[in-house]
């Protein structure tokens, strides 16, 4: 699929190892399911491309019409100071399919059963690197084969050294992780290897029916790699640029090296915004305003508040209040939104890799609140998505959005019809206010709150006001439409 076509889209990002237990319809590969399937262990939890296709429902229930999985390409399988690779990044052979995941036809069957249901397979891809064991010995053709590489000419790696990374050559040419699992820099400029992972990517994406890919490691090789990968995958891609350089990650864009990159900047804002209580939101502002300055497409970032690299947000952030907050910041502000399993059953063990990628199965996959928030924000996205005739008849995702107004702890901004009112202000009620003096409606209207559908009526100068002092409730999100867009996306019934 195009990034047209995934612009819409809503992603959920599973772990395959940890997002469903084997089952009778799925049964456990190569390793029976361990006792305990604890991530400090690092080992296998089981999942495969066919529990995934158990637990669908549970996806789609939540309003998400994409998922992205782990790598599906062979990695090294033996006992590593790190233990196994349980999370499928550790590929050693990109042409072969990794047998801890599943056959060929079971991800085939994945692909069909998500195409079945409209929904879309983004799959991750790892081209960077190649583990090894032997750190400082691993770029010789013996201990390239005995590691089972694709690649087992020497030229086909940058020889060995550490990343500096105030050095965007260092990032690009020397090696990822450590003397314990070395990541072997592949050398992406040579002929050979070039053309069999760009003929490698057309095969996969068509033979298994991939609608996207997310491109892991995108900084550290030369973006004009990416344009002929990508150009080869014939797929929307997504990289992953990690870091807060909003001129940097936009670069991926201008430059035309691929469509579009995980919302790292925004997320940092999100961080400062509401990470806190009465966190600094003039950052956050700032950061979204150069986001939408710096990127052509910001409709197509991939908007995240936790990964499987960062700490889970319910880890730093308790407060209910703030995570609900930053969720319909990820979900309203340009881009599509990116779920990391376990947000919504508001997992809170993991402060970063591995205590981050624990098995969802002992969540009993319960309705919880986030899980209904998520719910309603997916409904009220996708609801904005097809009315084209909204808000005298501005597009959703053709709008771009506006910063409204703010204060240090408040923010107002618009998106086509849709008017966020968020704040850092946390759960406990405060005898405050924010006003916004111009929402964009005309004064003596009456507009609705998508998330609690209660009826607001607009003040003079089209200026909303909303108070954070009712008990109970305290910094609460809003998400305003006028009532007769409300009537036409029938979010809240009849209003
Ligand atoms: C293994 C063990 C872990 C152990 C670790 C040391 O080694 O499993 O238990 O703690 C995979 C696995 C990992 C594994 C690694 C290494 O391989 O998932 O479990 O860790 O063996 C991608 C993937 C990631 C994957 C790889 C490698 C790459 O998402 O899951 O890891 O295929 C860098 C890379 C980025 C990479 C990330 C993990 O490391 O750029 O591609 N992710 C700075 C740098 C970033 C850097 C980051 C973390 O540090 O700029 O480039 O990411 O090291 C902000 C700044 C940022 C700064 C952050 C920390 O602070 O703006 O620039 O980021 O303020
Ligand atoms: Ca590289």
């Amino acid at each position: 699929a195009t990034a047209d076509q995934w612009k819409g889209k809503s992603i959920y990002q599973l772990f395959t190892d940890r997002f469903a237990p084997p089952s009778a319809t799925a049964p456990a590969r190569t390793s029976p399911l361990p006792e305990t399937c604890d991530p400090i262990q690092q080992t296998w939890c089981g999942g495969t491309w066919l529990s995934i296709i158990d637990k669908l429902d549970y996806i789609q229930g939540m309003g998400f019409d994409a998922i992205w999985i782990s790598p599906v390409s062979q990695n090294i399988d033996v006992y590593t100071p790190y233990n196994y690779a349980y999370h499928g990044y550790w590929v050693n052979d990109p042409l072969t399919l990794n047998p801890r995941f599943g056959s060929p036809d079971d991800l085939k069957a994945l692909s069909a059963a998500l195409h079945a249901r409209g929904m879309y397979l983004m799959v991750d891809v790892v081209v960077n690197n190649v583990p090894s064991l032997n750190a400082y010995d691993a770029v010789n053709s013996t201990a390239l084969k005995l590691d089972g590489s694709r690649w087992t000419d020497p030229a086909e790696f940058h020889p060995q050294c550490w990343i500096d990374y105030t050095n965007q050559t260092s990032i690009e040419n020397c090696w990822l992780g450590d003397s314990k699992v070395a990541l072997m820099d592949v050398n992406t400029e040579n002929p050979t290897v070039v053309s069999t992972l760009n003929s490698w990517i057309g095969n996969l994406t068509s033979t298994y029916g991939i609608d996207g890919l997310r491109i892991d490691a995108a900084k550290h090789v030369p973006g004009p790699f990416w344009t002929n990968f990508c150009a080869a995958g014939g797929v929307f891609c997504i990289g992953e640029v990690y870091g807060s350089d909003i001129g940097f990650a936009a670069s991926f864009q201008t430059q035309k090296w691929m469509d579009s990159v995980l919302g790292y900047p925004l997320y940092y804002g999100i961080v400062n915004g509401f990470g806190t209580v009465s966190g600094n939101m003039s950052n956050f502002v700032d950061v979204a305003q150069q986001v939408l300055a710096s990127f052509p497409q910001p409709g197509l970032l991939g908007n995240f508040i936790e990964n499987h690299d960062l700490p889970r947000w319910r880890n730093t952030t308790a407060d209910s209040q703030l995570a609900y907050n930053a969720m319909v910041a990820q979900f309203i502000f340009d881009g599509l939104p990116v779920v990391y399993y376990g947000q919504e059953q508001d997992f809170s063990h993991g402060a970063g890799d591995p205590y981050n990628r624990a098995a969802l199965w002992p969540s009993n996959y319960a309705n919880t609140t986030t899980y209904q928030h998520i719910r309603k924000l997916n409904e009220i996205r996708h609801a904005v998505i097809t009315n084209g005739t909204l808000f005298n008849g501005k597009n959703f995702l053709d709008s771009q959005t506006t910063i409204v107004a703010s204060t240090k702890n408040d923010v107002a901004f618009r998106k086509g019809p849709l008017l966020a009112v968020l704040t850092n202000r946390g759960s406990p009620s405060v005898p405050q206010a924010f006003g916004v003096p111009t929402s964009g409606w005309s004064s003596q209207s009456a507009v609705i709150d998508l998330l609690s559908c209660k009826q607001y009526s607009v003040g003079s100068g089209g200026a909303i006001s909303v108070s954070y002092a009712a008990a109970g409730f305290g910094g609460m999100p809003y998400v305003f439409v006028s009532q007769a867009d409300a009537a036409a996306l029938k979010i809240c019934g009849d209003v």
